[in-house]
C-alpha cells in the first residue's frame, strides 16, 4: 500500500519538525487540509499533517476497488468554504470516482499551498497526554515524536478495514484483497474465478465491474440489500456552468438539509399520499437515481407504514429486473426497513445477475464455513476460486479512533474510556482527553450527512473554539464527564425517534464487528440541528466544555 503514485509529493522530515506546534493533525484527507488551512492560515498557527500514505486524498487514496465511486453528487462533494475555489474546479461526471477526486484535493491543496506542512509516509503509532507540559507527544512509525498543544484527528469514519476472520484464510493459494486496502497496481480478473464477500454499498459497486471481465463471480451474500440506480454519466459544459452559477443557493440549500445534500426533502407523507401517486414519485425518482430516492416523502425513515411502501416498491423492481427467480427471491429477502443500512446506490447491480457468469450463495442459508487453499467453503460446497474480494466494510467511526493508541490524562487509554463504546460531547472531545479534537467522531452527524458539509462544519468550529482560547488566554480546554452523558443521552434519543436502530447487522451499530459494543454511533438529529447546538454551545461561551481545569 506504500506504493508511490505519479508525481505524488515527497514531503519528509526536517530539523524543524521537532519544536513544539501548535496543532498536529493526523490525516489528510478532506478534514485534514481544510483543518491545516483554517489553523495556518486563518488564525497564523504552527501547524503539521502527518499522513501515512504518499498523497493527499483519505479514504479515496485506499479505496481504489473497481467501480468505485462517491454516491454524494460531485457537485456537492468538494469544498463549499470558497466561492472562488468551487468555481475554479469542474467535475467531469455526476458522481466522482476516487482519481478525480484525489486530483480535486491535489488541485486544493495546492492553490492553498498546503503540502509543505503534511508529511506524507508518516504514520501514528501513538499519542499521550503530557500535563505539566501541556502538550500532546505523538509517535511516528519513523520513530520520530512531535509535540503540539492541540492534537486533531482527522482519520475519517470508513478508514479501519474490517477483514473477517474465517478460518484458513491464511491458506488460500489465490489473491485477496480487501476494498479498502485495494492494490494500487488493481487486479486483473481476466479468466479469473472471483468470490466477493459483501453486499454493501462497496460490493454493490464493484460486483458489476468485475463481472465485466471475470471467469466467473460468485457473490456470497449475508444480509441482502436496498439499492437505487446511480444513473451516473458525464457532466456537460453547461451543467457545470449552471453548479457555478447556482452555488449561493447549492450552499444555503446543503447547510439547511438535514443531510447536506443539495436537494430539498419532501414535506410530504408516504403514508398519507394516495398509492397511485405515490408510486409515480418513486417512479420518478428511480429514474432519476441516486440519494434523492430517500427524499421523497418526509416519513420514510421514522414512520414503519410510510418506509415499507418504499420498500416493497424497490422489492417489486429486483423482482422485475432479475430474470431466475430464486436469485430474485434472495436478492430481494431484506430483513430491515429501506435505508436504515446505509442505502447503496448501483450501476446495474441487479442486472449483473442476469449474466451467465455470474452466481449469488446466500450464506444465511448456506454459511461460509472456512477458506481452503483453491477457494470457499459453505456447509453444502466448495468453491473453486482465483481471487477473493472481501468488500466487507469497516471498523467504522470509533475504529480509526482507537487504532490511533491515544492516552490521555493519568495514563486513561481511549480504549478503555470507551469499553462501552465510544462517548463524548458533540462528537469532537472525550473528558481525560484535553485539547484533542475528533473531527467526524462518533456522535457527530458525519456519516449521516453528506461527508464534505459535515467535515467543513467541524473543522470551522473547531477553528473558532481555538481563535477563542487564543483570544481569551486560554491553554486548554477540555469537556466533562456530565456533558458526555448529555450528549450521548441525546444521541440515543435522536437515534431512537427514527426506525435507524431497527438494522441489526447495521456497521452504524458496530455490528458488523464481532465484540463491538453495540451503540447507535451517529448523531441521527440532522445536520441543521447539530449545526445550530453547536452554535448555542459556542455563543454561550463553550458550555459543556471546560477551560484550563
Ligand atoms: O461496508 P458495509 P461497505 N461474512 O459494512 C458483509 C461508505 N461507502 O464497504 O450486512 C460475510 O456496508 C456485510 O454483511 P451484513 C458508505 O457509507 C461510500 O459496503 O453485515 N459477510 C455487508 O454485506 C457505506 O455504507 C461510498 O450482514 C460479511 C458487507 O460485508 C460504507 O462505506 C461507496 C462479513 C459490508 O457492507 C461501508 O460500505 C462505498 C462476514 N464475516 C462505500 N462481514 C461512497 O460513495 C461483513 N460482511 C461515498
Amino acid at each position: 500500500m506504500s506504493q508511490s503514485a505519479p508525481g505524488a509529493p515527497t514531503n519528509r522530515e526536517s530539523g524543524a519538525d521537532t519544536a513544539p506546534f501548535d496543532a498536529l493533525i493526523i490525516g489528510a484527507g478532506f478534514s485534514g487540509l481544510y483543518q491545516l488551512h483554517c489553523l495556518r492560515d486563518k488564525l497564523g498557527l504552527r501547524v503539521q499533517v502527518l499522513e501515512m500514505a504518499d498523497d493527499v486524498g483519505g479514504t479515496w487514496y485506499w479505496n481504489r476497488y473497481p467501480g468505485a465511486r462517491c454516491d454524494s453528487e460531485s457537485h456537492s462533494y468538494c469544498y463549499a468554504f470558497s466561492e472562488e475555489i468551487y468555481r475554479e474546479w469542474s467535475w467531469t461526471e455526476r458522481y466522482p470516482g476516487p482519481a478525480e477526486i484525489r486530483r480535486y484535493l491535489r488541485f486544493v491543496a495546492d492553490r492553498l499551498d498546503l503540502l509543505r506542512d503534511v508529511r506524507f509516509e508518516t504514520r501514528v503509532t501513538g499519542a499521550e497526554y503530557d500535563e505539566g507540559a501541556n502538550l500532546w507527544r505523538v509517535h511516528t512509525d519513523d520513530g520520530r515524536t512531535r509535540s503540539a498543544q492541540f492534537l486533531i484527528t482527522a482519520v475519517g469514519c470508513l478508514s479501519a478495514a474490517n477483514i473477517p476472520k474465517i478460518p484458513g484464510l491464511e491458506r488460500f493459494e489465490g489473491q485477496w484483497a480487501h476494498t479498502g486496502q485495494w492494490p494500487h497496481e488493481g487486479i486483473d480478473f481476466r479468466g479469473k474465478r472471483v468470490g466477493q464477500i459483501g453486499t454493501g454499498s462497496t460490493g454493490i459497486q464493484a460486483a458489476p465491474v468485475i463481472a465485466e471481465t471475470a471467469a466467473h463471480l460468485t457473490v456470497f451474500q449475508r444480509t441482502a440489500n436496498y439499492s437505487i440506480p446511480a444513473r451516473n454519466g458525464p457532466l456537460t459544459e453547461a451543467d457545470q456552468q449552471t453548479y457555478k452559477d447556482e452555488f449561493g443557493d447549492l450552499r444555503r440549500i446543503m447547510h439547511e438539509a438535514s443531510n447536506g445534500h443539495p436537494f430539498l426533502i419532501s414535506q410530504r407523507s408516504a403514508r398519507e399520499t394516495p398509492a397511485a401517486e405515490r408510486r409515480q414519485v418513486y417512479e420518478q425518482a428511480w429514474e432519476k437515481g441516486g440519494l434523492r430516492f430517500r427524499a421523497t416523502f418526509a416519513d420514510l425513515l421514522v414512520d414503519e407504514a410510510a418506509n415499507e411502501t418504499a420498500a416493497s416498491f424497490i422489492k417489486e423492481k429486483i423482482r422485475q429486473i432479475v430474470r431466475d427467480p430464486e436469485t430474485a427471491r434472495k436478492l430481494a429477502t431484506i430483513d430491515h426497513p429501506f435505508a436504515t443500512k446505509r442505502p447503496p446506490v448501483d450501476s446495474h447491480y441487479f442486472e449483473t445477475f442476469n449474466r451467465d457468469n455470474v452466481s449469488l450463495v446466500d450464506i444465511r442459508e448456506d454459511p461460509i464455513e472456512e477458506i481452503t487453499p483453491g477457494g470457499i467453503r459453505t456447509r453444502s460446497q466448495e468453491y473453486p476460486l482465483d481471487v477473493i474480494v472481501f468488500a466487507t466494510g469497516f471498523d467504522a467511526m470509533s475504529g480509526p479512533l482507537l487504532n490511533l493508541n491515544l492516552t490521555g490524562r493519568n495514563g486513561l487509554r481511549l480504549a478503555e474510556a470507551w469499553t462501552a463504546g465510544p462517548v463524548n460531547t458533540l462528537g469532537l472531545q472525550v473528558a481525560g482527553f484535553p485539547n484533542l479534537f475528533t473531527i467526524t467522531g462518533p456522535g457527530s452527524p458525519s456519516v449521516l450527512c453528506n461527508m464534505p458539509v459535515a467535515i467543513e462544519q467541524h473543522v470551522e468550529w473547531i477553528t473558532d473554539c481555538i481563535a477563542h482560547m487564543r483570544e481569551q488566554g486560554h491553554e486548554r480546554i477540555e469537556t466533562t464527564p456530565e456533558a458526555m452523558d448529555k450528549w450521548v443521552r441525546h444521541v440515543n434519543e435522536a437515534a431512537n425517534a427514527t426506525l435507524l436502530p431497527k438494522a441489526n447487522s447495521s456497521w452504524y451499530l458496530g455490528a458488523n464487528v464481532p465484540g463491538k459494543p453495540r451503540v447507535f454511533m451517529p448523531y441521527a438529529g440532522g445536520m441543521a440541528r447539530y449545526r445550530r447546538i453547536c452554535e448555542q454551545v459556542a455563543g454561550d461561551g463553550y458550555t459543556e466544555f471546560v477551560f484550563d481545569a
